[in-house]
């Protein structure tokens, strides 16, 4: 078993128990947390059970007896028998419906006794027949179609943040067997889509066959298919993983085919198609002798010769994927820019931006500490930070609004200020910026004093709830909070949960002109359930002059960690350093704020 599939039945234990009883919050949040913290442990739940039994399973902060011993049943049985008397209390179709984002337990009960729908696709089409369903008003209705539409959507596709980890790990191992000479992620993931609907990877290898034997062992679950040269396996949590081999002097081309998008690939295709050239993985064809038709870059005299003499039908193999660009007359285009947004066209003129890299990152402006609902300290969070080289780093604690998650007074911010002031007093390395992750209120009103947010360097506001406001009350609302001359950047700023929540919605052409002009940052969340703003709003926002962030808005010391998925989305956003905040150093971040 997986830690995944552990943890799904721990979730779906929180999710039946809260349906049964939505007021016991202790019972099915236990479950719910430990599950949280399963799915993103480094090792393997299994083995650590193997190790040390019951024992060593307790030792995992949030898992206590019950968990443990449901855990041990799951791994020594398979299955977990009280789960199964539980699902046997509760009709089938309400469990599916509480899947439905925005639908809790309780709407999922009204829901199937209202229409008596039992499946999903049932309840959708009951719902769109109708203007209000008993207690339902329209716009509840209409949200529950949207939910609907989103899982719809979602099916199938994995969160990047969980796929990388998965593929890194087959990676590793493959290399080690020592029966590849060159592997690569490919495919969306190596483009760092939000989600992705499979792992893809490739390699170079004298013996495929072997390698293919390897990748076998190595990924545990069903064959789809197996060849000399490619392999299809299903894995143990439905994940496909594809592996496609070719010799190393056609790697470059194989790279480059595989990693797609479809789009840039037949727009990259279609240009070369002008010139008499014809691409695929193994290599590029030249359909008619005489010269080379294109001006290769970064060419040797000899080897443009050689180019030039070739007859019709040569096929050129590419060993690097800088040769296959550079033979077509381009410069090498990240794949985080391959999605056909006019990569292809810049690539010929050589006006590529620099995108920003992990390098640039100085700091991270968004996290939590104990001080409200985060897990670490402030001195464990600067700790890490200083552990990722960075030189400074921005506590976020929420503002009073939000009970929820533990917002802090005026009087306990006043004491992590004095906190701060101590430690940048004694740290040399890592510097504490004061700041705050305030709420945007339904009214645009934020939720402190102006007086204690003048003892602050840096503010974060963010929109927690009224997320389905309509959209002249949420552009108003936005508009306050950022002409307020009080923040200086807006956390996640649609809201949006990746396959569960649905953005706010905005004018947003509006909302980035607006933070341009009072000179309000936008942050790209790097959670990877938030990634927040999308890679498409990043690239409209730099056209209205808006500056951004990174940060992780991290809950945990392993949660700074998260940092590249934020920078993938930027790079996918196309941001050059200059366009990111937390590339400056301390004192040009402060220089900013002041403007
Ligand atoms: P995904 O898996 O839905 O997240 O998206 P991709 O881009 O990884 O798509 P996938 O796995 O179907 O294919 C991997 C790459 O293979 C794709 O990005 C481009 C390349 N490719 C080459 N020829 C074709 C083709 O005929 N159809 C598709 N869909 N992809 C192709
Ligand atoms: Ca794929
Ligand atoms: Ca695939
Ligand atoms: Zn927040």
């Amino acid at each position: 078993m997986t830690n995944k599939q552990i943890a799904s039945v721990l979730f779906e234990v929180a999710d039946v128990l809260e349906i049964k009883d939505p007021d016991d919050r202790f019972r099915f949040n236990a479950f719910r947390t430990a599950g949280q913290k399963i799915s993103a442990l480094g090792d393997n739940i299994v083995d650590v059970y193997n190790a040390g039994g019951i024992e060593a399973l307790r030792k995992i902060p949030t898992i206590g007896q019950t968990i443990a011993d449901a855990i041990a049943e799951l791994i020594t049985t398979g299955r977990y028998k009280d789960l199964e008397a539980l699902r046997k209390q509760i009709p089938l179709p309400q469990l599916e419906f509480s899947k439905i984002p925005s639908v809790g337990p309780k709407n999922a009960a009204k829901l199937y006794e209202l229409t008596g729908a039992k499946t999903i696709e049932a309840l959708a089409r009951k719902i769109k027949k109708r203007k209000t369903l008993g207690p339902f008003k329209e716009k509840t209705l209409q949200n529950v179609l949207r939910g609907i539409e989103l899982l719809r959507r979602s099916k199938g596709r994995i969160l990047l943040g969980e796929a990388l980890p998965v593929a890194q790990k087959i990676v590793a191992q493959l290399e080690g067997s020592g029966t590849v000479e060159k592997i690569n992620v490919v495919g969306s993931l190596r483009r760092c889509t939000e989600t992705v609907g499979d792992i893809d990877i490739v390699a170079a290898s004298s013996n495929p066959r072997e390698a293919i034997s390897q990748f076998t062992k190595i990924v545990k679950g069903k064959i789809i298919a197996q060849g000399d040269t490619k392999c299809t396996i299903v894995n143990e949590d439905g994940v496909q993983v594809d592996l496609e081999i070719l010799p190393k002097d056609k790697y470059g081309s194989l790279l480059q085919h595989f990693t797609g998008s479809k789009e840039h690939n037949i727009a990259f295709r279609s240009y070369l198609q002008l010139q008499n050239l014809s691409f695929s993985e193994h290599g590029i064809k030249k359909l008619k002798a005489g010269r080379w038709p294109l001006r290769a870059k970064n060419i040797s005299f000899l080897k443009k010769k050689a180019l030039d003499r070739a007859p019709a039908d040569t096929v050129l193999k590419c060993a690097t994927e800088q040769e296959v660009y550079n033979y077509c007359g381009m410069d090498w285009i990240a794949p985080e820019l391959r999605e056909n947004r006019g990569e292809v066209t810049q690539a010929i003129k050589g006006e590529l931006p620099r995108l920003v890299e992990e390098k640039n990152i100085k700091g991270d402006l968004q996290m939590h500490t104990i001080a409200s609902d985060g897990e670490a300290t402030l001195a464990q969070m600067a700790g890490e930070g200083q552990r990722l080289g960075y030189s400074y780093i921005a506590i976020t604690d929420h503002s009073p609004g939000l009970a929820i998650a533990g917002g802090q007074s005026s009087t306990q911010l006043q004491k992590q200020i004095r906190e701060i002031d101590a430690w940048n007093k004694k740290s040399k390395n890592i510097k504490i910026i004061k700041s705050i992750e305030l709420n945007i209120n339904a009214d645009g009103s934020l939720d402190m004093d102006e007086a204690i947010l003048r003892q602050l360097d840096f503010i974060t506001a963010s929109v927690h709830s009224s997320f389905r406001q309509s959209r002249e009350k949420m552009n108003a609302r936005l508009e306050r909070a950022i002409s307020s001359g009080l923040i200086d950047n807006i956390g996640h700023p649609t809201g949006r949960l990746i396959g569960r929540r649905e953005g706010i919605e905005a004018d947003w052409d509006k909302i980035y002109k607006l933070c341009a002009d009072y000179h309000v940052a936008l942050e790209i969340n790097a959670n990877p359930h938030r990634l927040d703003l999308s890679d498409k709003m990043i690239i409209e926002a730099k056209q209205f002059g808006v500056k951004f962030t990174i940060s992780t808005d991290a809950h945990s010391v392993e949660g700074l960690s998260n940092m590249i998925f934020g920078l993938k989305m930027a790079r996918r956003g196309w941001l050059e350093a200059e366009d990111i905040l937390n590339t400056r150093s301390l004192s040009t971040l402060m220089e900013w704020v002041r403007r």
